[in-house]
This record gives structure tokens, sequence and C-alpha cells, in this order.
């Protein structure tokens, strides 16, 4: 299955509702138009006239009420005020006036969209360093130890050797969960007992590491602690004590962030940049959520690279972010119909 027609099927959600969304736009107008017609120039009777070589495909004039509501479908798909007034007036120039067809706004829609997330899409970057420290964080549930399975599983592939450091080790079933994702990638675990510290384990990993002269480190941190000034001293901790042993490590910094979550992933990315030097963005559980316009607001806003996507729970379901196929599936602009 072509990535384009994976992540449509995944993104049903988001994509029915702003598609849904954009249908109603021009074809409510349409039917309020013919309802009560306007014999000089109503949207109804244009739309008629100008339907005659596409039939089924009503027209509506882009106007300042168009405009709102395009408005108010964007950010109740999660894109933001700023990023949504930001979008519809970049749709709008030089079209004021014209006449569009839901497929028109649809494609001028997935064009504004991918052009904002197009400088983000970027593969965490490779470097020649060995090991590559790549600390993982974020807050609970987001969908760090996964990403690290399902990371892990890729670089593998790629021919890669990577060795995962189990740095959650305040829940003995948060290790036992990324030993199941160590066997499934075919990559080994580093463990340490329950409650001992994630600083030293990780230090410990980075000269298994050295010593078995692998490429990547990845690094499992907890997202449940008591507190932020705890989560903020954990994380510094650890990368104090492997700079110890690579004044250069981490490397890659990666936010995990859960999209069902909505506006409140911007929140995680401010806070998590306080703490750590964050250098790139993994967004899971695309699948199924209708709040995919998130990810256009976090381009907008912070500009950091989006590695991955995580679309499902199984080990391939991580994909690498594209963002015409994103802006297509997100707006329903790909649609056939
Ligand atoms: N549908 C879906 N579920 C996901 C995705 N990524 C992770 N999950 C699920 O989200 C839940 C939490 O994932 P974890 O990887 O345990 O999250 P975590 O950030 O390690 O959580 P803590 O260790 O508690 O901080 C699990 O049930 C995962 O299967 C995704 O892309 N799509
Ligand atoms: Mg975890």
């Amino acid at each position: 299955m072509s990535f384009f027609k994976k992540l449509k099927n995944r993104l049903t959600r988001s994509s029915d509702k702003l598609g849904d969304g954009l249908d109603a736009i021009v074809e409510d107008s349409v039917a309020e138009a013919e309802a009560t017609p306007d014999v000089d120039d109503g949207p109804g009777l244009v739309s008629r006239v100008l339907g005659r070589g596409t039939p089924g495909a009503p027209k509506r004039e882009l106007d300042d009420e168009m405009l709102e509501q395009l408005e108010e479908l964007l950010i109740s798909a999660d894109m933001g005020v700023d990023t949504a007034l930001r979008v519809t007036a970049n749709m709008a120039e030089g079209r004021f006036g014209k006449k569009l067809s839901t497929q028109e706004i649809k494609d001028l829609l997935a064009e504004e969209v991918a052009r904002v997330m197009e400088p983000v899409a970027r593969p965490m970057p490779l470097y020649a360093k060995k090991p590559q420290v790549v600390l993982v964080v974020g807050v609970n549930g987001a969908g760090k130890t996964t990403t690290i399975g399902k990371l892990a599983s890729q670089f593998r592939a790629a021919g890669k050797s990577v060795v995962i450091a189990a740095g959650d080790t305040f829940r003995a079933a948060a290790v036992e969960q990324l030993q199941i994702w160590g066997e499934r990638a075919g990559v080994p675990v580093l463990t340490a007992p329950e409650g001992s510290d994630p600083a030293s384990l990780a230090f410990d990993a980075m000269v298994q590491a050295e010593a078995d002269g692998a490429d990547l480190l990845l690094i499992d941190t907890a997202g449940r602690l008591q507190n932020r000034q705890d989560l903020m001293e954990e994380l510094s901790k650890i990368v104090r004590v492997i700079r110890k042993k690579d004044e250069t490590a981490p490397h890659n910094t990666l936010l995990v962030l859960d999209a069902t979550t909505g506006q409140n992933a911007l929140n995680q990315v401010e806070t998590f940049q306080k703490l750590a030097d964050v250098t790139g963005l993994v967004m899971t559980k695309l699948d199924g959520t209708a709040r995919g316009g998130v990810l256009v607001a976090l381009a907008d806003k912070f500009g950091l690279p989006i590695h991955a996507i995580g679309v499902g729970e199984q080990i391939d379901d991580l994909d690498a972010f594209d963002p015409e196929d994103f802006a297509k599936a997100l707006t329903g602009a790909g649609d056939l119909s």
C-alpha cells in the first residue's frame, strides 16, 4: 500500500472532518442560494451557469463569510487560531471574489498546508559519531517506548547496529515493555534494577554501546514524575552524566508528542524546550484522531523538524513525514470524489 493510501486510511477521521466541512461550506451556500434564488447574481444561478461543463461541482465565491467558515473549520481541526488565520489569508491572496469548487478549495488548502510543513519534514539526521546518542523525552503515555521500538527496528533494517537503554527505571513494567520491543526489533536492551538511577544506567549504556561498536544508542526516559522540577533534574542529570563520556552527546533529543492531545502538544513543546535541547519531534497516534491539524500549528509555531509520525501500535507503524501526502490526507484533497 502506498504511503498516501495508508496515511489517508489512518487519518480518516481528520480528513473526513475537514473534507466534510469543506464540502459543506460550498454546498450549504449553494443550497441556500437555490432556496432563495437571486435572479441577478445569486451563487446558485451562477453555479448553475458555470457548472454546465462540470455537472455536480457547485462553486462558491470566496468572500469574508467563507474565509470565516474556513478559519473556524481549521481551528476545529486543531490548527490553532494564529495558524488557521495565516493559512486562510494565504489561500485568499489574489483569489478574493473568485468562484471556487470544493475540490479547488481543498487543493488550495492542501497546497498551503504542504507549504508550512515542507521545511520541517526532515528525517532524523545520522552522524558519523559512534555511538550516536538519541535521548527520547515526552510526557507520560506519549508513545516514547513504542517509538523507540519502531525506530530501533527501522534503523536495524537499514543496517545500523542499535542498542536501547531502558532509562525509565521507575516501573518494572516499563522495562519489560521495552524488552519486548527489543526482542521484536532484534536489538539488545540494557536495563537496570527498578528504582535505580537512570543517569548511571545511561552512562553504563554509553560504555556498552561503545564497546560493542554500536551505531546508535536510544535512551528511553520516564514520562511520569512527581513534578516538573523532578523531571528537569532527572533529564539534566542524564545529559550531564552521558557528557562525561562524550561531550557532544546527546546528538539528538527527540520529543515524542501524542496527536490526540491536540493543542496541548504546543504547551508540551514549550515545556520540554526548557528542560532539554529538543532537536526534533515525533508525532504519535495520528491514526484515528481528528486532531492532525496540530502538526500544522507546531510546524508554524516552532519550526522543529518532524522526523516521523506514528500511525498505529505495530512495529512498522512509524512513517517518514511526507508534507504533501499529509496535506492531502488532512484536507481530503486526494479524494477522487
Ligand atoms: N494508535 C496508536 N497508538 C500508539 C502509537 N504510539 C504509541 N501508541 C500507544 O500508546 C500507548 C502508550 O505508549 P508508550 O510507548 O508506552 O508511551 P510512553 O511515552 O513510553 O509512556 P510512559 O512510559 O508511561 O511515559 C501504548 O498503548 C501504545 O501502544 C501510535 O502511533 N498509534
Ligand atoms: Mg515508556
